[in-house]
């Protein structure tokens, strides 16, 4: 990964480390869009990630400040340079092992405290950086590196967990609803509190190999097809929903922009 990035910054081509069909392309894409479309100057940005295929999503690409820092640490570095420069936009982009296992302690205390951070997960429900090993996101029963007979445990409903520990606006959308997913992160980006947004983002080569959905076309159709926005959801019984991954937001977005 380190040798591949040196040859893309050394070859001058504009192109992503991303693996063909990945969602955190799109992702890097939507929250640029965001930017622009409120006209924000990037010198008010400071842009926090920690390490997998998902904090490469802002450092080297943005031309902006980024702090690309330690497995797991994003929140505490971002909560730093927030209490040194309360006036900076402070946005931490990450996966799900960075910022819900080995960071999990971060993220519950960040929320509780409402720091003003705007955290953006990148689920790709897998470590997959590191060879495609279990997540606390991984859904029940899918084939990992380190579960090849299946995942024996209950994922994270990482949405319920930030808003239990305090988050002020919660949201989950998946990389297949582009406009509701940028209507997100813009509310996130004007709003003063600490915001969370869970992306679903489907991984091909570690996810979706070991899953029976080895190609872009076909995970990001499974991912269309088990997300389900909240008002449908409400309608469906218990084992229908244990199939579905819930999308929309939660939380008091309307009380509290800036
Ligand atoms: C302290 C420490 N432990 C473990 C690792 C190995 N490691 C690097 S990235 C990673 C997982 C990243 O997964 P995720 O945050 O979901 O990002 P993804 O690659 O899936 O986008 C792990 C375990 C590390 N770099 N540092
Ligand atoms: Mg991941």
């Amino acid at each position: 990964m380190v040798r591949a990035m040196e040859q893309y910054l050394r070859s001058g081509i504009p192109s992503t480390p991303f693996c063909p069909g990945c969602g955190h392309g799109i992702l890097l894409g939507l929250v640029l869009r965001s930017i622009h479309a409120l006209g924000i100057d990037m010198r008010e940005m400071l842009f926090v990630s920690g390490i997998g295929c998902a904090a490469w999503i802002p450092s080297p690409h943005f031309n902006a400040d980024t702090l690309h820092t330690t497995h797991g640490r994003a929140i505490a570095f971002a909560t730093g340079a927030k209490l040194y420069n309360p006036k900076l936009r402070v946005m931490v982009i990450s996966g799900d092992g960075d910022l819900s296992s080995i960071g999990g302690n971060h993220l519950i205390h960040a929320a509780r405290r409402d720091i003003d951070l705007k955290v953006i997960c990148a689920n790709n429900m897998i470590y997959g950086m590191t060879g495609g090993q279990v997540a606390p996101t991984t859904p029940q029963g899918f084939t990992t590196s380190t579960t090849p007979l299946g995942n024996p445990e209950r994922p994270f409903d990482l949405c319920k967990l930030v808003e239990a520990a305090g988050g002020r606006y919660v949201a989950r959308y998946s990389v297949t609803q582009p406009l509701a997913l940028m209507e997100s992160i813009k509310k996130s980006l004007s709003f003063k509190g600490f915001s969370f947004i869970e992306v679903l983002s489907p991984c091909v080569t570690q996810f979706g190999s070991k899953n029976l959905l080895e190609s872009a076309p076909k995970i990001m159709e499974w991912a269309m097809e088990k997300c389900i926005p909240r008002e449908e959801a409400e309608g469906l019984s218990r084992e229908e929903l244990e199939e579905k991954i819930i999308t929309g937001e939660w939380g008091d977005v309307e009380d509290s922009t800036d």
